[in-house]
């Protein structure tokens, strides 16, 4: 298998946990790319149109895309039950939606940053999609730390890859601050070695 993938991209990072978690780290190549919106050109976009990564390229058949499906095939692959049966697996891939959502909203805003012209971003616009992801905080320390401190499920994967990110790309923002419950959770969950092992190299 090969893996689409940027080293500071925390959607391909799901996908780099989920590989160590399972012992399956050596079945996939990885091809180092990236780009934005405004430069698709080194995107593996024969494989996936939308011009977006993770993708994976498997041997029998077409690409997978979007990290939730790659890692839903992963976890197939390997018979893991990171996505566990109904009813917990509902929980589960709202979780992740939820960590997904957060990521949707903390990528945008570095966009707003990185791509439009000096004195053009908009504050109110990059103070909405924070609203968001506070809003999302909130919801994982009042409602998700039991899950959270259950058995290892993609939603961990997906909310831990989530926060570290906050940490890399948004630590002005101090998601801690009114998170305690979570802020706890995260400091061991990042201990993992799957988490020390894909820690996005600063740049
Ligand atoms: N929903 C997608 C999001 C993937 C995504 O937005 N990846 C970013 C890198 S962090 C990207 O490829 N951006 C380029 C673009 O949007 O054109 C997933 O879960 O895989």
């Amino acid at each position: 298998m090969r893996l689409h993938g940027s080293l500071t991209s925390p959607y391909v990072r799901k996908c780099l946990v989920l590989l160590r978690e399972t012992g399956q780290i050596d079945s996939v190549e990885f091809v180092l790319t990236g780009g934005t919106p405004l430069d698709s050109s080194a995107m593996p976009l024969a494989q996936n149109p939308l011009g977006k990564i993770p993708v994976l390229e498997r041997p029998e058949g077409p690409a997978l895309y979007d990290s939730r499906v790659i890692t839903q095939y992963l976890d197939h692959r390997a018979g893991a039950g990171l996505y566990p049966e109904a009813p917990h697996r509902w929980d589960v891939l709202t979780l992740e939606a939820t960590a997904d959502g957060m990521l949707d909203a903390a990528v945008t805003m570095l966009y707003e940053d990185r791509i439009r012209p000096e004195g053009t971003s908009l504050a109110s616009l990059k103070d909405a999609w924070w609203a968001k992801i506070a809003r999302s905080i909130d919801a994982l320390e009042a409602r998700w730390i039991g899950h959270l401190a259950g058995p290892m499920t993609m939603g961990q994967i997906a909310v831990g890859c989530t926060l570290g990110f906050l940490d890399f790309r948004h630590d002005a923002r101090n998601w801690r601050a009114d998170a305690p419950a979570l802020s706890d959770w995260y400091a061991g969950f990042a201990e993992r070695p799957s988490m020390q092992a894909t820690v996005p190299p600063s740049g």
